[in-house]
């Protein structure tokens, strides 16, 4: 197997999610640190434009998007302890509302927290990702006690499908808990409230002191170049092929933007599309730092156009 590389900043809580599932699979991995805000001129030749954090590098194929990086991570360490093969469907689509329900919720209460503190051009910047182009400080802080509520409604119902079992779907820690360890440690670490407002929750503070337990670290630092020399190097490991589907009349090799399908600030990603399948989309891409590479991204969640 190639070396795992993890684009990524250390506050980041989804890169947080990646990096518990890496230490649960016991994997080895080299670690990229990016900035926090854009620009990130070392990171965009690899990815075509995705500006978003964790990116996940094995030579020449770039997996952006946490639950394709999971996915990809169990199929390149061969280790299905994330997603077990009878409840993978389950845990794939909790992780999928609790990413964008509760996390989106979880954001509010941080970033309506800082709003006076962090700097503003990371204020600014994050709002137009999470809460697309038309929110302002006086709207967040005059939702805030309505948005902990909802929080609070949210983590309670996962809190009650946890009593009486081990993790989420099963006994075993999943990929399921992990996604409860790293909102939990989101909360916990970003809002000055989160440590008292977790109490409420004792079996997710249990999953979160589990998983981080559980979870080796076991990382090397890896320079963001070296990483570009890596991708430059190497040869991509991806099929080609567009796997035909009812109503849908994309063609391989046919030159497509992909952007999430909620309103936000994110750039699209360009390329030529290489392959797709229920879950995955890939393109080609090539940049003069990188050569060829091709970037991963899930399907679910985001809208692939034909820009020909
Ligand atoms: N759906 C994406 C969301 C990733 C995301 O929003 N990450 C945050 C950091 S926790 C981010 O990209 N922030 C902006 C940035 O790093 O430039 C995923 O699952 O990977």
């Amino acid at each position: 197997m190639k070396d795992l590389i993890l684009h990524h900043y250390w506050p980041s809580p989804f890169a947080h999610k990646i990096r518990l599932a890496l230490g649960l699979s016991g994997a080895v991995w080299k670690s990229v640190e990016i900035p926090r805000v854009p620009p990130k001129p070392l990171l965009m030749p690899l990815t075509a434009g995705y500006r978003r954090t964790p990116v996940l590098q094995s030579g020449a194929d770039v997996y952006c998007d946490t639950q394709n990086i999971v996915r990809a991570l169990s199929e390149l360490t061969d280790d299905r302890k994330l997603l077990p093969d009878d409840r993978r469907g389950t845990i794939l689509a909790f992780t999928d509302w609790a990413d964008g329900a509760v996390f989106n919720l979880a954001a509010r209460v941080v970033l309506t927290s800082a709003l006076d503190t962090a700097p503003p051009e990371f204020i600014q910047d994050r709002g137009g990702l999470y809460f697309g182009p038309n929110w302002t400080p006086q709207g967040l802080k005059s939702q805030l006690p309505g948005v902990i509520l909802q929080l609070a409604a949210h983590l309670n119902s996962i809190d009650q499908g946890l009593s009486g079992r081990g993790g989420y779907v099963s006994d075993d820690l999943s990929y399921a808990d992990i996604t409860i360890a790293y909102l939990a440690w989101f909360i916990r670490g970003r809002w000055d409230q989160g440590p008292e407002f977790l109490q409420q929750f004792p079996n997710i503070e249990r999953i979160e002191r589990e998983v981080h337990a559980a979870a080796q670290e076991n990382h090397q630092e890896l320079s963001a170049e070296e990483a570009l020399v890596i991708a430059e190097r190497s040869q991509s490991a991806s099929p080609c092929g567009v796997t035909a589907q009812c109503g849908v009349t994309l063609e391989q090799g046919m030159r497509v933007t992909i952007k999430p399908q909620a309103e936000t600030s994110d750039p699209p990603v360009i390329g030529r599309l290489r392959y797709i399948d229920r879950e995955r989309v890939s393109i080609d891409h090539h940049a003069p730092e990188v050569g060829d590479v091709v970037v991963h991204l899930p399907i679910a969640g985001y809208q692939i156009q034909s820009c020909e």
